[in-house]
């Protein structure tokens, strides 16, 4: 018979014999040692069609997470994009049909766009931005909670090039009153109470000018897995706004009832330094989640990696924010006792994440405990202690890894 955690190294006997391969993640067992579950559930790389293999964190709906390495450069290539889906019922949108409607008791005229006339009719702009789920890395949340397990790979940064929201609401005209916009997608669930993904923005986030109605992602039609053929971007904001699959947009005058915003997504009050929020939305116990939080990873080297002495060590990896710009990344090689700034690379615009590089020779052997953290233009940091929260949302703990040099 096999045991559990004889399969679980097997896994890992598995997955690590394969690991030369450069994109293959490293699958780290951290429980194999001792009698628990490793860190987060065994990498199982499946690729979903016109997507490279990625990490499978679920299936129906599909959830898919990508590969660290694809983080070393300035742009997340599309077919290695993450995706993300709440339902399991997702149409290919067949782009003669369909048609963006712009309505709700809040615009004076509603409208349809073909998706030649939203390119034809307004002003086209490109945006780089980080598009990056609110539950990353939740798989790392201790005590554990519930929702999709990821790792470090629900994000990703592309240049998104669309139309301005803004613009086309202008274009309907918004009547005095108008408090939310709400946005609606194509797909659904298999059962009829679940409920449809839809969300809503407060007007000023909507009315935004970086916030695009997007249908293209680098250069290329938005891939279906992440919104053909046009989705919503939400620079700055976690992409549970980043609504994919558009189907209409309506101006309302009072709160939207939907559950992926009422119920959903959710932080208790005052649990994070947030700026921007969604007043129209908060209870007595808890507020939507808004703006990303700022955050960083090391791309190019892993825990547990070896050095030897007489090389030298170059770290490299990328830092975001809600918006703000990235100000500093700072590393630390003794486990935080002391930290040195890092070079920060091209800046791509606020929303863009940043690369960074830190070069070092380590003067003895042993084990260094490396650390990164970076900081905004308002001054914010990351924190030494995960911020808990019932959803695991915005895990931005100052990034750990162990290194060994022989
Ligand atoms: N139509 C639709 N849009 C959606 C979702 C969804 O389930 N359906 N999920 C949102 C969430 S929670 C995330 S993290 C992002 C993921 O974007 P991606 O799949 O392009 O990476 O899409 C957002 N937009
Ligand atoms: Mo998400």
């Amino acid at each position: 018979m096999i045991t559990r955690r004889d399969f679980l190294k097997r896994i890992a006997g598995g997955v690590t014999a394969c690991a030369g391969g450069a994109l293959v993640p490293r699958i780290v067992l951290a429980g194999a040692a001792s009698k628990g579950l490793p860190e987060l559930p065994a990498a199982v790389l499946e690729a979903l069609p016109g997507k490279q293999a990625l990490i499978k964190r679920s299936y129906r709906p599909p959830n898919f997470e990508t590969p660290v390495t694809y983080f070393n450069t300035q742009f997340t290539p599309n077919d290695a994009f993450f995706v993300r889906y709440h339902l399991a019922n997702i149409p290919e949108v067949n782009v003669q049909d369909w048609k963006l409607r712009i309505g709700g008791e809040s615009v004076e005229k509603p409208l349809e766009f073909t998706l030649e006339q939203l390119k034809s009719r307004f002003e086209a702009v490109e945006i780089a931005a980080v598009c990056q789920c609110a539950g990353n890395r939740r798989g790392m949340v201790r005590p554990q909670v519930p929702g999709i397990q990821w790792g470090h790979g629900a994000m990703g940064n592309a240049r998104w090039k669309g139309v301005r929201l803004k613009d086309v609401l202008n274009r309907a005209g918004l009547k005095k009153g108008v408090l939310e916009v709400v946005f609606n997608a194509a797909d659904s669930g298999m059962v009829a109470q679940t409920p449809d993904f839809a969300k809503s923005l407060p007007l000023a986030k909507a009315l935004d000018e970086n916030t695009l109605i997007a249908f293209e992602m680098n250069g290329e039609p938005l891939p279906h897995w992440n919104g053909f053929p046009a989705r919503l971007v939400v620079p700055g904001w976690t992409a549970t706004y980043w609504v994919k699959h558009l189907t209409s947009i309506d101006a309302i005058a009072k709160p939207f009832e939907g559950y992926w915003v009422k119920t959903a997504y959710r932080l208790p009050k005052e649990a994070f330094p947030m700026q921007e929020r969604f007043l129209s939305q908060e209870n007595q116990m808890n507020t939507p989640i808004t703006e990303m939080m700022v955050n960083s990873l090391i791309t190019n080297i892993e825990s547990g990696q070896r050095f030897r002495l007489s090389q030298s060590i170059d770290l490299k990896g990328i830092a975001w924010d809600g918006g703000y710009g990235i100000q500093q990344v700072e590393v630390s090689i003794d486990e935080g006792k002391s930290w040195r700034e890092a070079v920060i690379g091209n800046d791509h615009g606020r929303f863009s994440w940043r690369q960074w590089h830190f070069r070092f020779k380590p003067h003895k052997k042993g084990s260094y405990r490396l650390m990164v953290k970076a900081t905004n233009r308002s001054g914010v940091t990351q924190p030494l202690q995960l911020i808990q929260n019932p959803a695991g949302y915005h895990h931005n703990l100052v990034q750990t890894i162990d290194l060994q040099v022989i």
